[in-house]
């Protein structure tokens, strides 16, 4: 009888990141490694830090520290990134953001595919950062063109997932087996190609345009190319990655260190070399000829609270200063680290400065004293003076998206210092969209709901009718 039931799709986001979690484990020893040194960070940082360790116990995160956070995908074309968007749809995950990253020199654009309401992000809130070629930022004419005629051969989606995916969108549902069968179906597109489409010489000219491009046209899929769990103290997961014998990017993107963390912090791993087989030049199509190809790593995230726009403003700001005063490099991520601290100390680093100067989210609940005075509370008061007043608590909302700046350097450490070009065309949001098939949704306007929606909660608890 099991088998009627439908799964709900933050059960299949999770059958899905789970399935991920163990394919990329096996497939990657090294992500395997890391995940356990992150384990192991966890575990020590609970067992010294009392107050967080309750916290998470609290609202039952402990259970959940295990869970991936994200992981990310390159595609080539319109039909490619149209598909995902509807296969996501069906696990919950709705396109959130555009990032522009010809401006760093990453040709593609992309978006982050992720639960937007409160009770999934709850549940599960794996996110897939996901990222769409940009052909018309390779310039020489016939190796665009040869790249496209790659990307029209193929498709990247097996006959039963696009069966299951339209019966799914017709039916509104999928029972527990067709669940089950559409995410191993869906892996199978995440997979690793050990086989290239292409020949060596072919891969050589276009990893010389740019790896990415490379990366995303010369395999029959669009690998998993990292994925990233959650750590509770990303300092010591970076400083200990040589003992583990991994070899960590030179520094820690986003924010410093603070008391009251702010966005994401991300560090990763640098892409490994795997071997490859290409086709041979004269062996009709058999894969003859012996190479490797670099793609994949793994990666760790620490979140923080979601800013406002001047909040945001204020981050890009500083960051920016702290770019140009001292470049991140190999053999400096303390130094560089403890500059960040120095330049964001003009960013407030107390939760009531954060909220009267309005530069983060908040949730806000009535506490259990002020649910015990409704009678006597005034709701024409304002929030500050009911939280002074202790009536109503607010807790920083957790930023749930990608930061363009960190995202280049986390590509950038993968390609090598092979070249930093810049492209000098702009974002292109209405063509990204038009290949997505629908507009990204704005995350300051998600986020500030989610403030909105509880604020309108307090006051309804205290009995207003506005
Ligand atoms: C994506 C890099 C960006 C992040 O966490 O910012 C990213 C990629 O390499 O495809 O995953
Ligand atoms: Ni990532």
């Amino acid at each position: 009888m099991a088998l009627n039931l439908s799964l709900s799709a933050d059960d299949i986001r999770t059958l899905f990141s789970d399935a991920m979690s163990q394919m990329y484990q096996q497939e990657v020893p090294q992500y395997a490694t890391l995940v356990q040194l992150v384990e192991d960070i966890n575990q020590e940082t609970l067992r010294t830090q009392h107050a967080l360790a309750q916290q998470l116990s609290q609202s039952n995160e402990q259970a959940r520290l295990h869970l991936e956070r994200h992981g990310a995908i390159r595609v080539g074309s319109a039909e490619e990134l149209n598909m995902l968007g509807r296969v996501f749809a069906l696990m919950g995950m709705y396109p959130v953001g555009y990032y522009d990253l010809s401006s760093a020199g990453v040709p593609v654009h992309s978006t982050a595919f992720r639960p937007i309401d409160d009770a999934s992000l709850q549940k599960n809130p794996f996110r897939i950062f996901t990222s769409l070629l940009r052909l018309d930022l390779i310039e020489d004419p016939d190796l665009r063109q040869q790249a496209s005629t790659l990307l029209d051969k193929r498709d990247i989606f097996t006959a039963k997932a696009r069966l299951l995916l339209s019966q799914a969108e017709a039916m509104g549902r999928l029972n527990t087996a067709q669940a089950h069968q559409f995410v191993s179906e869906i892996l199978e597109t995440f997979r690793w190609q050990q086989h290239a489409n292409v020949s060596l010489e072919t891969y050589q000219a276009l990893n010389k345009v740019h790896p990415l491009i490379a990366d995303v046209v010369c395999f029959n899929g669009p690998h998993i190319n990292h994925l990233t769990p959650r750590a509770l103290d990303i300092d010591a997961v970076q400083q200990k990655m040589p003992t583990y014998g991994i070899t960590s990017k030179a520094t820690v993107e986003g924010p410093p260190r603070r008391r009251c963390p702010i966005l994401l912090r991300q560090t990763s791993f640098k892409a490994l070399e795997e071997p490859v087989l290409f086709i041979g030049e004269d062996t009709k199509n058999a894969h003859t000829e012996a190479g490797t190809h670099s793609a994949r790593f793994g990666e760790v995230e620490q979140r923080g609270m979601a800013l406002t726009p001047k909040g945001r403003a204020l981050y890009d700001e500083l960051l920016n200063r702290a770019r140009h005063t001292l470049a991140a490099t190999e053999h400096n991520n303390q130094q560089y680290q403890q500059q960040l601290v120095d330049i964001f100390s003009e960013f407030p680093d107390d939760e009531q400065s954060l909220r009267s100067q309005q530069l983060g989210y908040f949730r806000y609940q009535v506490t259990q004293e002020g649910l015990e005075k409704t009678g006597a509370i005034s709701v024409t008061d304002s929030l500050e003076s009911l939280i002074e007043q202790g009536w109503v608590s607010g807790m920083p909302i957790i930023y749930e998206d990608f930061l363009p700046v960190s995202a280049a350097g986390i590509f950038q450490s993968n390609l090598g210092d092979s070249l930093q070009s810049v492209y000098h065309k702009s974002a292109d949001q209405a063509s990204f969209e038009q290949a997505l098939g629908c507009p990204v949704l704005d995350e300051f306007e998600l986020y500030a709901k989610q403030q909105q929606d509880s604020i309108d909660e307090v006051y309804r608890i205290l009995g207003d009718n506005h």
